[in-house]
């Protein structure tokens, strides 16, 4: 397992340089992603029933105590790679990507697994189970639309472990 992820990041430092030095053929979007939480009492808040997923009511994203961080919001369609760094001292963490039809529409979710339902939510690809300080990277053609990157390690999505990202035509 941790050999292919070097391999995955050793193929993405092969592209980045080819684009480099050949402009032209540079095609897609990298967005880099951080993985982040506050320490290792950032679970804490699942106990007091903290529930900030999407859409869900009184969200205040200014308390969460983990979060998905990415450089841009914002990428026109094709070829994007997400590069993942775990900049979590203490916990593993993960980044899902699914489609989102209607932000204002709570994601598919189990209270017993304190999880996102991949399937119903519409699972197009992941950087599963990274741990503290480690990266990863995935490669996916987008067309326009929104999109969710989540982490779904149980309680992390609902303690705020989201981002949107919009795909521009
Ligand atoms: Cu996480």
């Amino acid at each position: 397992m941790k050999l292919s992820r070097r391999t995955t990041v050793t193929l993405l430092g092969s592209t980045l340089a080819l684009a480099f030095v050949t402009p032209a053929l540079a095609a897609g979007t990298t967005i880099n992603v951080s993985l982040w939480d506050t320490g290792p009492n950032s679970m804490d808040m699942m106990a007091q029933g903290m529930m900030i997923g999407m859409a869900m009511p009184a969200m205040d994203m200014g308390k969460a105590p983990m979060g998905i961080t990415l450089d841009m919001s914002e990428v026109p369609a094709g070829e994007i790679t997400f590069a993942v760094t775990n900049d979590s001292k203490d916990l593993v963490h993960e980044m899902v990507l699914a489609p989102v039809s209607d932000v204002n529409a709570p994601l598919p979710f189990s209270e017993a697994d304190q999880k996102v339902d991949e399937d119903a939510a519409g699972h197009i690809g992941e950087v599963a189970e990274l741990e503290a300080g480690a990266k990863g990277a995935l490669t996916v053609t987008l067309e326009p639309g929104t999109y969710i990157l989540y982490c779904n390690l149980p309680g992390h999505y609902m303690l705020g472990m989201w981002a949107l990202l919009t795909v521009t035509a």
